[in-house]
């Protein structure tokens, strides 16, 4: 049987590699959609880069999502592509809701225009559960966005849903919850603090600035989740899962582990800053994964202990060559 091609929006973020990878496994042919940069931002796939064709596409441009399918001809595409850091959506509210928002409409377009058979992946989130109305999270929670971003998935979600009704496109979408790994982007909570454990160890810093301790997080592997979005496309029927481990855990419980692992205590380095706080917070996610579960058969396989595990080591030995003892 000839292989499967998949076009993948969003490649150079954590996501998009580690799924790369796991295709690349199942002997896909892998398509990644990047915009023009005037850096190289193929850090995270580099290693695959040989074997992975790359097509320039941006989500805010229509004529260059139809192109890019034309030229892959996918079988299926996972949408990842987002502007995907919440506390950048308040400072750029109407470029989140094109990106993260109208460009999925615009990928559905494409889709709908060059091949309706296409089976497609929307990277939806539990940021649109937001201030929950019930724990835990299932598919069918109400959604309550405490942020742009939030709401601009929120649109994403209903526009996939509405598609596949509509025009009856095999278009599903993941309620992802937190996954993490050490291909994290720096900004985030738990990559920021994976980092600052390895320098502070390493002598390079003393100090780690963060925002509330107090919010609750369900945090699982990206490695294992990018398993889910495919395991939802390789069905006979289009649905919507939410992906999530069921547990949940404090910023302050992620730190202490965080530093336990370096014999390091946490109270001793962080420092709370109101720089870091949300003009509106999210303060408690935890998702019921039973249907995904249940119909796929996926469960998470990185506990959250492991998982600060491998993220402090990684960021220890990526800085040990730089540091001066
Ligand atoms: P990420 O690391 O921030 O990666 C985002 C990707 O989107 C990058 O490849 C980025 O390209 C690309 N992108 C941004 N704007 C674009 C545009 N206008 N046109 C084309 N590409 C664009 O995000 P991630 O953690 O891998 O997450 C993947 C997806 O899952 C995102 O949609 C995110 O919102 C969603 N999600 C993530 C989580 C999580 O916990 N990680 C949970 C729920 C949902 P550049 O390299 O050029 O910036
Ligand atoms: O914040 C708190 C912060 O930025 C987690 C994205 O992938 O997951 C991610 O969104 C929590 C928040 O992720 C700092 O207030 C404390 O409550 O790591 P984060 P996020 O906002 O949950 C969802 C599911 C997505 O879909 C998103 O794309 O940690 N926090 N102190 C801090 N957060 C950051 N970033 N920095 C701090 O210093």
């Amino acid at each position: 049987m000839a292989s499967k091609t998949a076009l993948i929006t969003g490649i150079t973020g954590q996501d998009g590699s580690y799924l790369a990878d796991f295709l690349l496994s199942k002997g896909y042919r892998v398509v990644g959609m990047t915009r023009r940069s005037s850096t190289d931002v193929h850090e995270r796939i580099r290693a695959v880069l040989d074997r992975i064709e790359i097509v320039s596409g941006d989500l805010l441009d229509q004529s260059s999502m139809t192109s890019v399918l034309a030229e892959a001809q996918p079988d299926e595409v996972y949408n990842l592509a987002a502007q995907s850091f919440v506390p950048a959506s308040w400072s750029q509210p109407v470029l989140t809701g094109e990106f993260t928002g109208l460009g999925v409409t615009r990928i559905l377009e494409a889709i709908r225009h060059v091949s309706p058979k296409i089976k497609f992946y929307q990277a939806s989130s539990s940021e649109m559960f937001g201030k929950v109305v019930e724990v835990p999270q299932t598919e069918r929670t109400p959604f309550y966005p405490r942020s742009p971003y939030g709401v601009a998935k929120a649109y994403g979600h209903w526009i996939t849903i509405n598609y596949r009704e509509s025009y009856d496109l095999f278009a599903t979408s993941g309620i992802s919850f937190n996954h993490e790994s050490p291909r994290r982007g720096l900004e985030f909570v738990t990559r920021k603090i994976s980092d600052a454990v390895a320098r502070i160890k390493l002598g390079m810093l003393d100090k780690l600035h963060l925002g509330n301790l107090e919010a609750a997080r369900d945090w699982g592997f990206a490695g294992d989740y990018v398993r889910a979005m495919w395991l939802m496309l390789q069905q006979e029927s289009p649905d919507d899962y939410v992906i999530a481990t069921g547990r949940t855990h404090k910023v302050r419980d992620f730190c202490k582990l965080a530093f336990d692992a370096v014999d390091l205590v946490w109270e001793d380095h962080v420092v709370v800053d109101p720089h870091f706080y949300r003009p509106a917070e999210v303060d408690h996610l935890v998702g019921d994964a039973s249907k995904i579960r249940r119909v796929l058969g996926w469960q998470p396989e990185t506990s959250f202990e492991e998982l600060v595990e491998m993220m402090v080591r990684a960021d220890l030995d990526r800085l040990r060559p730089f540091a001066l003892v």
